[in-house]
């Protein structure tokens, strides 16, 4: 299946707007996952070893634009070379740190969802099914690409 331009530009053009708004979007998308998945906390180390309320963590909005930008850049990636190209090493990173903390396939699913679910509260003037799809796919690719490498851990 080849992700368009048209794509990529849905994707891309989304993300410049929510990122204005990165502190509140992150928190939220971390919320959601965990009004569907409460057990999902116990994972997150820097959520385990703190005392402070999570809206005023830290480390939360980080770690949540790191999942909205490497979604955006593997749209980006797929539009141009057809496939996730993570750099061969951090992809490695990544399959490893998420295999060391126990995240599971229910644990992808849940996140895409949150994901978009995210999107279309941060954007509803633009979202539509077109970019739904966009978004999803470009999550979808840069996930397998994640599972890949966990499962040469395993
Ligand atoms: C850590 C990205 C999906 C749970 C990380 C890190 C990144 C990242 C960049 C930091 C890695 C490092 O320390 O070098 C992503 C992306 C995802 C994804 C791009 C999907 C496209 C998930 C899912 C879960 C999850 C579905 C579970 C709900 C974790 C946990 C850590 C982590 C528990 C370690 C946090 C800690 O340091 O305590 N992820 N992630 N991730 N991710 Fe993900
Ligand atoms: C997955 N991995 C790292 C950080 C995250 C933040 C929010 C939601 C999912 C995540």
């Amino acid at each position: 299946k080849v992700f368009t331009e048209e794509q990529e530009a849905l994707v891309v053009k989304s993300w410049s707007v929510m990122k204005k708004n990165a502190a509140e979007l992150g928190l939220k998308f971390f919320l959601k996952i965990f009004e569907i998945a409460p057990s999902a906390q116990k994972l997150f180390s820097f959520l385990r070893d703190s005392n402070v309320p999570l809206d005023q963590n830290p480390k939360l909005k980080p770690h949540a634009m790191s999942v909205f930008v490497m979604t955006c850049e593997s749209a980006v990636q797929l539009r141009k070379a057809g496939k996730v190209t993570v750099r061969e090493s951090s992809l490695k990173k990544l399959g490893a740190v998420h295999f060391k903390y126990g995240v599971v396939d229910e644990h992808f699913e849940v996140t895409k969802f949150a994901l978009l679910e995210t999107i279309k509260e941060a954007v509803p003037e633009m979202y539509t099914a077109e970019m739904k799809n966009a978004w999803g796919e470009a999550y979808d690719r840069l996930v397998a690409a994640i599972k890949m490498e966990m499962k040469a851990c395993s």
